[in-house]
């Protein structure tokens, strides 16, 4: 009986707790929206994020964080990692109101968002590559469809019980009254949350929205991992972080620089209009050569500048290959280490990467720009490899720090 009666406590106990957490969280009378970010890794998905915290803003709607959507070699089905394992959230409640899709879906989605009511929002029909799902009477959106669609969903049992096609509308929220138009067609009543089968944002991230970036703070898990690094396997002094893209996706993309006026973050340093110059590709993928000088120069250039604050060593984050033996034969005379990280993370790598003293990234990757991004929040020095054009250095007096 004394058992019974602990039991029953104990569950009450745990209602109070769960009841007393929906009324701290409310429901948002002015709607939600949340979106699977399912276009690319990391660089593109960070890009994406602050394009749809923009939207979701201008809309006044509660963004619903999206985990970070993995892939791992030799798994056929995308990971989710909660958008928190990375970054604060509450950092991002000084711009806008959001939640974690977890605490939505346990918390809210009952109420708000019940089962038979969950559409899923694409510009216009989209195909399923299984023909037999495509029905011209029906035309859907197959949000589910392949990796990492449906594991995306999945991961919180979301299923659709229709679709909606948004076109015309679009999400640049910033040159025209779209908001108001998206408020007008799609009202929080009868829409409690827009559920996008892609992120609602461009991509490279827009100009206007680069900013949002100082909301986005990693997480202490990240700062602490970095800080660590930084103080137990870097010598001290001052150091250079570099990010080497070479993988063999990135010798292939490189072959788009030929015939494109952009190629994925390159406006980071030619700027959105090509105001600053055209595609070449030694901004892509530069040679071991131009590396070595480049890194000889900048270690030249802040002993010059900053005869204080000398750089001691190279900090090196790559998804291939750290050249760490030749960039040490290079440097050694110069009395300089290079490092890297014992194993693979290439959120540690970032993490460390927005901390070092000064930054060469490859402008055309995405991955750079984040980092760009976040040292430009802080005001710290990010340099790009083969920008500006050698030959254009030797001739002009161009700043090469953006
Ligand atoms: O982040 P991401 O979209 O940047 O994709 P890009 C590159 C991925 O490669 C990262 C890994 O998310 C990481 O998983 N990676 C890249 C790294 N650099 C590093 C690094 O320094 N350290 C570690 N540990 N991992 C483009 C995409 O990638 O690549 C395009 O934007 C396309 O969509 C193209 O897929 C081929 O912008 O560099």
């Amino acid at each position: 009986m004394q058992w019974l009666k602990m039991k029953l406590r104990f569950v009450n106990l745990i209602l109070l707790l769960i009841s007393s957490t929906c009324a701290q969280l409310g429901g948002d009378p002015n709607g939600y929206l949340t979106y699977c970010p399912c276009m690319g890794r990391f660089g593109n998905q960070a890009d994406h994020f602050l394009g749809s915290l923009a939207f979701a803003k201008a809309l006044n709607r509660t963004l619903i964080l999206p985990p970070w959507v993995e892939y791992r070699r030799g798994e056929l089905r995308s990971r989710q990692v909660p958008f928190n394992t990375y970054f604060e959230v509450e950092p991002l409640k000084e711009y806008h109101r959001v939640i974690t899709m977890a605490d939505f879906m346990w918390h809210l989605a009952d109420d708000i968002w019940p089962e038979s009511e969950r559409v899923s929002f694409c510009y216009k029909e989209r195909y399923s590559l299984q023909q037999e799902k495509n029905d011209p009477d029906k035309p859907n959106c197959h949000a589910k469809d392949g990796n990492p669609f449906g594991p995306f969903w999945d991961t919180f049992h979301i299923d659709f019980v229709r679709s909606e096609f948004y076109a015309p509308l679009h999400f640049d929220v910033h040159h025209s009254n779209e908001a108001a138009k998206w408020q007008a067609k799609y009202p929080a009543e009868s829409y409690p949350v827009l559920a996008f089968t892609g992120a609602p944002a461009s991509f490279p991230v827009q100009l206007e929205n680069c900013k949002l970036q100082r909301y986005l703070q990693w997480s202490q898990r990240y700062r602490d991992a970095s800080k660590d690094f930084i103080r137990e396997q870097l010598p001290r002094g001052a150091f250079l972080g570099i990010h080497l893209r070479n993988g063999i996706d990135w010798v292939r993309a490189c072959e788009h620089v030929k015939d494109s006026q952009h190629l994925f973050a390159s406006p980071q340093c030619l700027g959105y209009k090509n105001e600053r110059g055209a595609l070449y590709p030694e901004l892509c993928m530069p040679s071991k050569e131009a590396i070595i000088r480049q890194l000889k120069r900048t270690i030249k250039n802040v002993r010059q500048t900053q005869p204080d604050n000398e750089i001691k060593s190279v900090f090196v984050a790559s998804d291939s290959n750290h050249m760490i033996g030749e960039l040490n034969t290079a440097l050694s005379r110069m009395g300089i280490s290079v490092h890297k990280l014992p194993e693979d993370d290439p959120y540690l790598d970032l993490a460390i990467l927005g901390q070092s003293n000064h930054f060469i990234g490859n402008c055309i990757s995405s991955y750079s720009a984040f980092v760009k991004r976040e040292r430009d929040v802080h005001g710290f020095p990010s340099y790009f490899w083969g920008f500006p054009k050698e030959k254009d250095r030797k001739h002009t007096n161009v700043h090469e720090e953006l």
